[in-house]
């Protein structure tokens, strides 16, 4: 059976989940909010990663779709959350490009009751790397709306320096690549120096993928403000983040 086709029928069938990512306050060691990421719970094919059906979903046109039923999936999660908690969505160009998506996003937060400031947007370079005015002017829109717009896997795209030129984000997310190999001199100094900028422009600096003690207090070293992994915690089911955010606050 053809990807596109299980992937078209897996929306009504109910077969997508949502799994959270707790993210912390350096400073603070406090759980500042976490990242919703889905899964594919396929019959055919077990559970699947959406590395390897969000492309797919992106060509159908289905990621338009099925990104506005994570998005008022994971808002209707958060709405349970403590109040300062933050919810982080992964949003792709196509959803952005399709004109649709401001609505889509103020329904979202409409239906769950959380407010604009505690939803974040993930983006990657990806989507500014794109020359139409409607991504632009759909991103501006959900700024002046009072959401916050992460650059996601920072580092690993073209140019990544023009891009914060080109539209002002948030935060930045450092890609995981680069924390897994910090014990390497040169980038340790690269992190740093992206902790530096973050620093210098206002942005709120996350790192990715921090698994080890070492990694953290290199960060904490650094300034860095935020921490997202396996060693502050692994993708969990919704009941198991709450608890963890209740237990949290
Ligand atoms: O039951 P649940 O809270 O998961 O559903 C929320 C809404 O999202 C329902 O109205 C459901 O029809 C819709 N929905 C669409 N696609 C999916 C999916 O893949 N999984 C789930 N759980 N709900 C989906
Ligand atoms: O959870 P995992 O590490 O397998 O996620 C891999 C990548 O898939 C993430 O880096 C993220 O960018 C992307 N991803 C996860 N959930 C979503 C989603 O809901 N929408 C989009 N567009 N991408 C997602
Ligand atoms: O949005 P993004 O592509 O950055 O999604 C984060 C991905 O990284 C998710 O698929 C998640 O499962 C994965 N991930 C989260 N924490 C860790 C970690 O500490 N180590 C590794 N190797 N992967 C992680
Ligand atoms: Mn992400
Ligand atoms: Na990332």
């Amino acid at each position: 059976q053809v990807l596109e086709t299980d992937l078209e029928a897996a929306l009504p069938r109910r077969e997508f989940e949502l799994d959270f990512q707790p993210i912390m306050n350096i400073a603070s060691g406090d759980i500042v909010g976490a990242e919703a990421l889905m899964r594919w719970r396929s019959p055919a094919r077990g559970l699947v990663a959406p590395d390897d059906f969000i492309p797919a979903a992106e060509e159908t046109g289905l990621i338009v779709q099925l990104g506005d039923w994570a998005l008022r999936k994971a808002c209707t999660a958060a709405a349970g959350w403590p109040h300062a908690m933050r919810i982080a969505v992964n949003v792709s160009a196509v959803q952005l490009k399709s004109g649709t998506f401001t609505r889509s996003v103020i329904s979202a937060l409409a239906f769950s009751g959380v407010p604009a400031d505690r939803l974040e947007l993930e983006i990657t370079e990806t989507v500014l790397m794109d020359e139409s005015d409607t991504v632009l002017k759909t991103l501006s829109q959900l700024r002046d709306l009072g959401i916050r717009i992460a650059l996601d896997d920072f580092g690993t795209g073209y140019s990544s320096l023009g891009y914060l030129r080109r539209f002002p984000v948030d935060k930045i997310k450092i890609d995981r690549s680069f924390i897994r190999d910090m014990d390497n001199r040169d980038t340790a100094a690269i992190v740093r120096t992206v902790i530096g900028l973050g620093a210098q422009l206002g942005i709120t600096v996350t790192a990715e993928g921090v698994e080890t003690e070492a990694q953290l207090d290199m960060l904490r070293e650094a300034g860095c403000v935020e921490a997202q992994g396996y060693l502050i915690g692994v993708p969990s089911k919704a009941a198991d983040i709450n608890r963890l955010l209740r237990s949290a606050a």
